[in-house]
């Protein structure tokens, strides 16, 4: 962390300052209205429209923050790396400082992609498993110990998202906070009763008819390491706790994130062009798709698809 140079640094300063100077001033009266823009418990929630980037951009560069990504890749799944690595290059954090980790067990299919200044691409081996549904959950386990061993005092925020996405259009310093959520393209017009929640109450991630405010996506979620971290635990606790009991909530770790975030809310909310699919059809209110999943064959490319 704190890697920059004096030059660096100078220059970064002075490029906000003359951006000080010359961004459009903000209005009070103008702004998106077709969305959310703020959530009843105050939390930002981040759209094309809101924000201005070079201006966030020019407050954390001299900050010189740190970000972590992490992306697993186990089994066929290595297919998908090539694609997601190198248009993170492109739109993930650039010019910033980040280390991405890939956690595969196939290291020799990682493919060589050039990492720009500043950017690590680090592989860390992880077992396989004959369950989709497994290797999804145990992310969060991995997330856990990867904050506690390397990343605490270390480096400021981490992001944890899934492989099977390309990046299309920047993703930077204005989804920065403590703890963060994406709403679901899949959900973010229903109603409570529409929202995919775990309903059974054997499980730890059971939500009832009347409780929830978003569900938000499993594929990308982040924040400060700390805030991640004790996100990760609970979750890998209660999904252990509920295997326990012979339960697994109905989309596994997302079910259990949804109940996390439901009782500690997301300090900011990325809206679904953090996190689109291919597969939905457009929205009037995504006018930048920043961020997607591919439409995949799960047939061709889960260890049991029938499950
Ligand atoms: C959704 C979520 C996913 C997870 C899952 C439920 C989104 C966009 N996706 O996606 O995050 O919550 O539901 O468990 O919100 N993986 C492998 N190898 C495998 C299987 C999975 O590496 O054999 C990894 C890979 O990084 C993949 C991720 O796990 O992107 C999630 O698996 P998925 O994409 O098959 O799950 P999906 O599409 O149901």
């Amino acid at each position: 962390m704190h890697l920059m140079n004096t030059k660096h640094v100078t220059v970064t300063l002075l490029s906000a300052l003359l951006l000080g100077q010359r961004y459009e001033k903000p209005s009070v009266v103008k702004g998106r209205t077709d969305v959310i823009t703020v959530t009843p418990w105050l939390a930002p929630v981040i759209w094309e429209g809101t924000f201005n980037p070079a201006l966030l951009d020019s407050i954390y560069k001299p900050q010189n923050v740190s970000i972590a990504a992490t992306v697993f890749s186990v089994g066929k799944y290595t297919k998908f790396l090539k694609d997601f690595l190198e248009t993170a290059e492109q739109h993930f954090f650039v010019g910033f400082n980040v280390r991405m980790y890939v956690f595969t067990d196939r290291p020799e299919e990682v493919p060589q992609v050039k990492m720009a200044a500043g950017r690590e691409l680090i592989v860390r081996l992880v077992p396989s498993s004959n369950r989709w549904q497994e290797i999804s959950a145990r992310r969060m386990e991995i997330i856990q110990k990867l904050i506690e061993e390397e990343l605490v005092d270390q480096i400021d925020y981490i992001f944890c998202l899934d492989v099977d996405s390309l990046f299309h259009a920047r993703w930077g310093t204005e989804s920065l906070g403590e703890l963060v959520a994406v709403i679901h393209p899949g959900y973010f017009k229903s109603e409570r009763r529409g929202l995919d929640y775990e309903r059974r109450p054997a499980s730890r991630a059971c939500m009832a008819a009347d409780e929830g405010d978003f569900y938000y996506c499993g594929g990308a979620f982040g924040g400060a390491v700390k805030d991640v971290h004790l996100l990760a635990k609970t979750c890998r606790e209660n999904f252990e706790a509920d295997a326990k009991e012979n339960i697994e909530a109905i989309w596994q770790e997302e079910s259990h994130l949804n109940r996390y975030m439901w009782l500690n809310k997301p300090s900011k909310l990325l809206s679904p062009e953090y996190l689109w699919q291919d597969m939905v059809p457009r929205e009037p209110e995504i006018r930048v798709v920043r961020f997607s999943g591919i439409i995949k064959n799960y047939q061709d490319i889960r260890p049991n698809f029938s499950e």
